[in-house]
């Protein structure tokens, strides 16, 4: 049913709604893009995925994209590709890694800001195929992650400070190119995303950046998303095809066209279940590798999961891989934590909505079915946690991680007690069965 036809007459069915139901001044334009495809259903249940930044600039250890013509000269940068031999990449370590660790998706770099190519493309000679290494890594990872049954996914950056016929150029897209042609670039964008699709398709997201220049326009952004969706009528595309996007919030303007989810980088979202979201966020300070950074605990790495899983959204969790072509060894350990945390208690996130109960300074909450997941992630020196009042009767309390837990329902709210012996220091997870379904609270 994921024909594009299919989508048109959904599209069809819905406009007449629209327009009979809202009252005029707060009416939504018609939608001028396909809508959401069905299958984004798949990826609000993973919850959880790999976010890798990688090309020839882990050779200096500077932030991929944004060192060029800044810390590293441009025509540094841009010969960095002629020293890339990544000899120990191994496309299904990277996978594995991504399944040990609980993920059910993968997003590579497939171009960063930077122009550089990872796979090999038949529109530009500035690829990994021009590398010593000369191996194609999209063609490798993709085919890897299918295997270990992780969803494929690649980052791709509309601005390209290195490409000529892209106006803008480095440092972070503040000079001029002189002869630029940004039609004849957008064709070369779009012939890559082709590319891409059809050579290791079908990907899960086509997950865009660098949308904030000038050059790019909500026309340019309607067609790029018009063209992944013919592509392939699954694909998920994120809010940073468009224009309206704010912010490192991530969230998208009331009324602005902006793909199908929002985007908020370094910072959990707020909690939002009317429109699906992903917060990327790095495994420690930098999305390209560089030696030494301070990486993030597995207390930090874990609650920000479970806080986006509360929030309803999704964490996609950076690793920049070395220039040897592996993932840090201490960046693949704290990951394999998470993936055995999640292989006990991953039924309180995966497949999981956030809330009712909003998040708080005690934690979060999420649900599935009849079950509620009190995530407690702090109890703040206190030995009870109070919840608002929910219509429904609690049926039984249990703790998930372990121990018992003492609950009271009253009109006034609800009130857990778990000794202090089984709270835990990551998070306390307490299972609430009720007697109808969780999604018919309202978010309180
Ligand atoms: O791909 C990652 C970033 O390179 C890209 N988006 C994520 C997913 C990104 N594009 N823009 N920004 C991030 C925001 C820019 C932040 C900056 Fe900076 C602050 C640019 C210059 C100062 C970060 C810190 C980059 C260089 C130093």
């Amino acid at each position: 049913m994921n024909s594009p036809l299919f989508d048109l007459m959904r599209v069809l069915a819905i406009m007449p709604l629209l327009s009979l139901t809202l009252p005029a001044s707060e009416s939504i334009p018609p939608p001028a893009a396909p809508p959401p495809p069905a299958s984004l259903e798949w990826w609000r249940e993973a919850r959880f995925g790999l976010f890798i930044h990688w090309g020839p600039v882990s050779l200096k250890g500077t932030e991929i994209g944004w060192s060029r013509g800044a810390e590293v000269p441009e025509v540094e940068y841009d010969r960095l590709f002629r020293d890339f031999n990544p000899t120990r990449f191994d496309a299904r370590a990277w996978a594995r890694t991504a399944k040990a660790a609980g993920m059910r998706y993968l997003v590579l770099t497939s171009k960063h800001h930077d122009g550089f190519c990872l796979w090999d493309s038949q529109y530009t000679d500035y690829d990994v195929m021009n590398t010593p290494f000369g191996r194609d890594v999209i063609k490798e990872l993709s085919a890897a992650c299918r295997k270990e049954g992780i969803v494929f996914c690649t980052y791709h950056s509309i601005c390209d400070w290195w490409h000529p016929d892209y106006p803008l150029g480095s440092p972070g897209g503040k000079s001029q190119k002189p002869s630029p042609n940004m039609d004849r670039y957008n064709t070369y964008l779009k012939n890559q995303v082709a590319e891409l699709v059809h050579n290791y398709g079908p990907l899960g997201i086509l997950w865009f950046d660098g949308e904030w220049e000038s050059p790019w326009n909500p026309d340019r952004a309607l067609d790029l998303y018009r063209h992944c969706r013919q592509l392939q009528p699954s694909l998920i595309v994120n809010n940073r095809v468009g224009k309206g996007r704010e912010d490192m919030a991530g969230t998208t303007a009331r009324g602005a066209f902006a793909g199908d989810y929002d985007t908020p980088e370094q910072r959990i979202g707020k909690f939002q279940n009317d429109r699906p979201w992903e917060s990327c966020i790095t495994i420690c300070q930098q999305w390209a590798w560089k030696p030494n950074d301070p990486l993030k605990t597995l207390k930090q790495c874990l609650q920000t999961l479970v806080t986006c899983a509360g929030g309803d959204g999704n964490l996609l969790l950076n690793v920049g891989p070395m220039p040897d072509g592996r993932i840090e060894p201490r960046q693949v350990e704290r990951l394999q934590e998470m993936g055995h945390w999640l292989k006990r208690y991953g039924k309180s996130i995966y497949a999981t909505r956030g809330g009712p109960f909003r998040p708080g300074a005690w934690g979060v909450s999420t649900h599935h079915g009849k079950t509620v997941y009190v995530h407690v992630l702090d109890w703040q020196n206190q030995d009870t946690v109070r919840l608002p009042a929910i219509e429904k009767r609690i049926v039984s309390a249990s703790v998930l991680t372990g121990g018992k837990v003492n609950c009271t329902q009253s009109a006034q709210g609800i009130e857990l007690r778990v000794p202090v012996k089984s709270r835990q220091e990551i998070d306390t997870v307490i299972q609430l069965r009720i007697e109808g379904p969780a999604s018919e609270i309202a978010p309180r």
